[in-house]
Parts: C-alpha cells; sequence; structure tokens
C-alpha cells in the first residue's frame, strides 16, 4: 500500500507541487464527508445566490469553495487562485511560486440526486513579479499546466493527477483518511465504441458535429462501420474517469443556443485540466478544430467547445471538421 505523500515525495519532481496536491487533499477530504453524509450534513439544495456565470450556486458549491480557498490560501507556495465560484482571482502569498486554479465542485446539479461530482484543479507556475490577485498571469495555455487533476466524490473517492509524467490514481481509503495507490500510468484506449454527448441540444450544434453524432448514430450500417453506445451523467468528473478507465469520447462543442454563451464547459478550470490528464494517458483533447491546450486564453471564465477522449475516435470526430 503507498500512500500519497510518499508516492508524491518519491515521484514529484518540484516539493511546492507536491504540497500544493497534499494540502487540497486536506479540503478534498472534508467535501467528501460531507457529501456522503448528504442531507445529515444539512449541505444539501440551493445557496439561493448565483456564480460569475449567471448559474445557480448549490450550498455545497459555496462550502467546497470557502474549503478549498481556506486550505490554499494558508500554503506559502501559493501565489493565488483563481475558482468557478469566485469572480475574480485572489491573492494568496507574494512569496509563493504557483497559481492554482479549481472548479470546486463539478457537476453540481447531480448533487441532490446523489450522483457522482467531482472537484477538478490546474496548477500554473506564475510568472516572476506578477500579482496573485492579476488576471493576466492566470492567462497561460494549457501546454504550460504543471500539474493537473480531479477528485471523484462517487461510491469511493477518487483522486486521479498528473505532473507531466503519466496519470496515476489514489483511492481514499476513510478508515485511515488517506489516498492510497490504485493505479499507475493509466492509458486510453485509442479505439472505442462509447460516446457522451448531451443530445438534446443537437439542433443547435454545427452542422460538422450533427454530421458526425448522426453517423455514429447509424452504427454497423454507417459509414463509421460500428454499433456504438452512448451515456451522458452530466457531471464531466465521472464521465472523464469512465473514459480513463475504460476508452470513449466526451463532448460538449459549442452551440447556437445562446450567443453570450457558445459552449458550457470553462476552459481554465475544466476543459485544460481534463486535457492535460487525457492526454498523458495517450488520449487527444480537441475544440474540434485546435488541441485545447494550444487556446490562448483571454479571460479566466471563457468557455470552451470539447471534444476528448480515445485518440482515433477524436482524430475521427475532428475530420469532420476539416
Ligand atoms: P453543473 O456543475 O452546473 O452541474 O454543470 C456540470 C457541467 O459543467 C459538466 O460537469 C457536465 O459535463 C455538463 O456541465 C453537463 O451539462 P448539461 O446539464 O447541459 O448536460
Amino acid at each position: 500500500m503507498q500512500r500519497l505523500r510518499t508516492f508524491l515525495d518519491n515521484h514529484c519532481k518540484d516539493s511546492d507541487v507536491a504540497d500544493i496536491i497534499d494540502g487540497l487533499m486536506v479540503a478534498c477530504k472534508d467535501i467528501s464527508h460531507r457529501l456522503h453524509l448528504g442531507a445529515l450534513a444539512g449541505v444539501l439544495g440551493s445557496a439561493g445566490q448565483e456564480n460569475v456565470q449567471g448559474e445557480s450556486q448549490k450550498m455545497l458549491d459555496v462550502i467546497s469553495n470557502d474549503l478549498i480557498k481556506d486550505c490554499l490560501a494558508a500554503m506559502p507556495c501559493v501565489r493565488g487562485l483563481a475558482s468557478e465560484e469566485e469572480p475574480d482571482p485572489v491573492a494568496c502569498n507574494p512569496d509563493g511560486d504557483y497559481l492554482v486554479l479549481f472548479d470546486p465542485l463539478d457537476g453540481s446539479s447531480n448533487i441532490d440526486v446523489n450522483v457522482t461530482v467531482g472537484t477538478i484543479f490546474s496548477i500554473l507556475k506564475a510568472a516572476p513579479g506578477a500579482a496573485g490577485g492579476d488576471e493576466a498571469t492566470y492567462l497561460q495555455k494549457g501546454s504550460k499546466q504543471v500539474a493537473a487533476g480531479y477528485v471523484l466524490y462517487g461510491p469511493s473517492t477518487l483522486l486521479v493527477f498528473s505532473t507531466g509524467e503519466g496519470v496515476h490514481s489514489f483511492t481514499l481509503d476513510p478508515r485511515i483518511g488517506e489516498f492510497v495507490l490504485q493505479r499507475e500510468h493509466i492509458q486510453v484506449p485509442a479505439e472505442t465504441q462509447e460516446f457522451a454527448i448531451n443530445m438534446s441540444n443537437q439542433r443547435f450544434w454545427l452542422p460538422e458535429m450533427q454530421s458526425y453524432v448522426g453517423d455514429l448514430l447509424k452504427g454497423e450500417e454507417g459509414p463509421l462501420g460500428k454499433r456504438y453506445n452512448m451515456r451522458w451523467i452530466a457531471s464531466m468528473v465521472a464521465e472523464i474517469h469512465r473514459i480513463l478507465t475504460r476508452g470513449g469520447i466526451f463532448m460538449y462543442p459549442f452551440d447556437n443556443r445562446d450567443p453570450a454563451k457558445p459552449g458550457k464547459l470553462r476552459l481554465m478550470y475544466e476543459g485544460n485540466p481534463m486535457s492535460m490528464l487525457i492526454e498523458q494517458a495517450g488520449g487527444k483533447a480537441s475544440t474540434a478544430f485546435d488541441d485545447i491546450m494550444e487556446v490562448d486564453p483571454e479571460a479566466i471564465h471563457q468557455r470552451v467547445s470539447v471534444v476528448m477522449g480515445s485518440s482515433a475516435e477524436v482524430e475521427k470526430a475532428c475530420s469532420y471538421h476539416k
């Protein structure tokens, strides 16, 4: 049995990054505990307010955000943080070298129905002299991430992360309160017969995406020559975890439902960290036109079109957009 801290000490070249991942888990264990208590913890339901995206916040969105914020602010190596639930980046310790971006509780509309949710994080190096509250210092491409990961709160609580040398997963053992190593160097199978997309948005997608998904639905009689199965959990962490476990393609493409919101997912704390994990595991992550991790960010809460998973299937989806 290998504990997370031992693994980080042996595998992380930078002890600050090891400290951040280890420290974040203090907050994530607390979130996991509250989620597993459910109604007994009195934390279900709406917080009665909206976040910067205009989405209604759950009580647990707010609590999770506060827990992670407090945890990071106490770390000397963290210069600043940015969260889905914060309108602006928050300065922490001016001498810290790192910026942490996170979605404290992704998939939170699933909380009240007791379905898997997760915390997503991305770690960037801060530019010398840049202030932790300055948005410009966070606007780095995904390819600059020094680490990324998620914690999945499901039947068991799992940590999956990469520091740029493969993807590893850990299971929280509630009997000892520690994350213990489960799988090292996870690989996504290149081929798949499973796709995930919210089909109710079909009529709003680009014609290219409609044509690709149309061909998936034609099965073995269509041009792709095989029968596909579909899954949609509406929780990106659960979806990406399934793909890291058995392959698949996950898509949340841009659509024309609302011109002010061309896509749902956020680049800096959803698209980029999940892309790093998928690519470190041998998969591909694209906007359908370009690599997600090569998108030049213009704002912290920017949205991105997402097509990621098994490499051969992602390439197929992208070929419809050429
Ligand atoms: P919430 O955090 O608002 O529940 O959104 C979850 C999410 O960002 C992502 O985890 C899902 O893949 C996607 O949105 C689900 O979106 P739809 O509700 O439009 O299917």
